[in-house]
């Protein structure tokens, strides 16, 4: 299955938001990993500064991965540019409704 949704990024920080997932921590990778994501991208709009994530995973267990120590402790460091929820930091988002598919 397919998974889309677009976060809400603090304007002036697209580059930071851009390093600091080129610097990936190797762990929250594995982390991802074992939950069966895969073919992760996420785009930006500069013009809104939104982020327009998108990838496939088979069954994932969506609560059980923001439970996780990892995820907290990078939603935790992105929160500063990003839009979170207000109870968390968990980054705020809107799934995408799929429209268009051409394989
Ligand atoms: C994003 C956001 C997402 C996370 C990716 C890796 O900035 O924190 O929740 O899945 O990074």
């Amino acid at each position: 299955m397919k998974y889309s949704s677009v976060m809400y990024l603090h304007k002036g920080c697209e580059a930071e938001y851009k390093k600091r997932h080129d610097e990936l921590w190797p762990d929250l990778a594995e982390l991802l990993k074992s939950y069966g994501i895969k073919n992760y991208y996420i785009y930006l709009d500069e013009s809104e500064s939104r982020l327009y994530a998108t990838f496939d995973a088979e069954n994932l267990d969506s609560g059980a991965l923001a439970k996780e120590p990892v995820m907290q402790r990078w939603w935790k460091y992105m929160a500063d540019i990003m839009e979170t929820k207000s109870e968390s930091f968990e980054p705020a988002s809107t799934a995408l409704q799929e429209v268009f598919r051409f394989n």
